[in-house]
């Protein structure tokens, strides 16, 4: 299949784009290379020594013998270079990574908001709008996030998308239907995935669009098969107080001897992936895509839950490391549970990596191995979520969120 893959430079994009093409998918590559310039501005950087794009297309070249083409464009604000890409080219698919996807980077200020709000938005929404006006039925796979959930249960596993209800009409008959399941963001980023959901919910139903929407949760991990084959082909490890997720974080934590960074208690309870997993998930929705007027396909793309507290537990035991618990900059609930369901991935034949199986292997490999290149003083979560966190006040308690059943 002809595939574009949008953020295709990113963290999942990148070793989704190897992927695809070692399937023997076309792949063209459109990124405004926009992450490598947030790092410029908050002076971080990857753990691991990412490569410019032309070395890693060439590397890749020289590994496998296919060719990925590279469009640097930003999708949200150049929308005629995207038409005209999808209208020369009509891709049988794409896959959408390119949105600012950092939850404390768009807390950090009104700019950083705005900013996320307006790339992430348009970014979707000119890609929608692209794909109706040059009449192609390419399916959309957009990367969404576990966190439009919110993290509570109300007692029941989180369906994938869709939530069955029933209602008394007037008459007092009972209907019943299923709704999308009700938003409960959490930060900026994660209102903006929010939103994302009703433009495929209209765009679905308006145009009969064929779009499938992945619920994905924290994604760990750094290299998968292709990335391994050679260190050009490295993905980026995230570890700064903005980007770096929570169990990479620990992991690089331990490697260099800082006590592992437990928000508050640590009862935050949440979904996890292995990157491995990641380019696995996105293969399997293109071979399996929603039917022309269907209503959009909603996967949850995730396949262990743990308590930030345990995790920093099990690194801890591997490694030695000391537990930290940090004051939370975060406005969210101290403690949670989360049960997800994840039947329509494993029932495609997903075979999780699962944390047992990797940890290990990615403190040594990656954590270990580049602790010489990490910036300890970018370890801190300095973005707070609310004006009395900023002034260093005590955090107001956040209001327990449970969603109706
Ligand atoms: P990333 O920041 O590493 O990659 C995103 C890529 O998109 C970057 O290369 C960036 O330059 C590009 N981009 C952003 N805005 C763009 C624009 N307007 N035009 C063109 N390119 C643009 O992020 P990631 O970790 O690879 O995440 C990819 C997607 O997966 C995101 O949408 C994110 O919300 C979702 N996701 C990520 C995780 C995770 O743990 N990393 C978990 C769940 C969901
Ligand atoms: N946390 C710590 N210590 C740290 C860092 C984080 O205790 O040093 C806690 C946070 O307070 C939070 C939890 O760990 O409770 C997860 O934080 P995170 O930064 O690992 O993940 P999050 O902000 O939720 O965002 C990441 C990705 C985002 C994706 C999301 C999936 O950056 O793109 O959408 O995971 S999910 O969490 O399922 O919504």
């Amino acid at each position: 299949m002809k595939v574009f893959v949008l953020g295709g430079d990113g963290f999942c994009g990148w070793p989704t784009s190897l992927h695809l093409s070692n399937q023997g998918h076309d792949i063209t590559i459109i990124d405004n290379l926009s992450r490598r310039n947030i790092d410029n501005e908050l002076e971080a950087g990857s753990l691991t020594p990412i490569q410019p794009m032309g070395k890693r297309l060439k590397a890749w070249h020289e590994v496998s013998g296919n060719t990925i083409r590279f469009e640097r464009l930003d999708i949200a604000d150049n929308y005629h270079r995207l038409l005209t890409l999808i209208q020369d080219e009509q891709p049988d698919a794409i896959v959408h990574f390119a949105e600012q996807r950092a939850a404390p980077y768009s807390m950090k200020s009104s700019w950083h908001k705005r900013y996320t709000v307006n790339n992430n938005l348009n970014a979707t929404h000119n890609t929608l709008a692209a794909i109706v006006e040059a009449n192609t039925d390419t399916h959309l796979i957009h990367l969404g996030t576990m966190g439009v959930y919110g993290y509570g249960t109300a007692g029941m596993k989180i369906p994938e998308g869709y939530l069955p209800i029933e209602v008394t009409t007037d008459d007092g008959d009972k209907i019943r239907q299923e709704i999308l399941y009700p938003p409960n963001p959490g930060s900026i980023y994660h209102l903006t995935k929010t939103q994302d959901q009703l433009f495929f919910a209209y765009y679905a139903k308006n145009d009969r669009l064929r779009i499938t929407d992945l619920h994905q949760g924290i994604v760990w991990g750094t290299n998968t098969q292709d990335t391994l084959q050679d260190e050009r082909l490295i993905n980026r490890f995230d570890y700064d107080g903005d980007y770096g997720t929570v169990l990479n974080r620990f992991l690089m934590q331990a490697a260099v001897h800082y006590p592992l960074t437990v928000h508050g208690t640590g009862g935050q309870t949440r979904a996890f992936i292995h990157i491995q997993d990641t380019v696995r998930c996105i293969q399997l929705a293109l071979e399996n895509p929603p039917q022309r007027g269907d209503r959009v396909k909603i996967l949850n793309q995730m396949t262990e839950t743990h308590r930030v507290r345990d995790l920093a537990h099990i690194v801890s035991d591997l490694t030695g490391a000391t537990i930290e618990n940090v004051p939370n900059p975060r406005n969210e609930d101290a403690e949670n549970e989360l049960h997800v369901r994840n039947d329509l991935f494993l029932d495609l034949g997903l075979q999780p990596t699962t944390l047992q199986q990797g940890l290990l292997e990615e403190v040594t490999t990656i954590a270990k191995r580049y602790a010489h290149r990490a910036d300890t003083t970018k370890i801190p979560c300095t973005s707070t979520w609310t004006r009395n966190q900023q002034a260093g006040e005590p955090q107001t308690p956040h209001q327990a969120t449970e969603q109706p059943a």
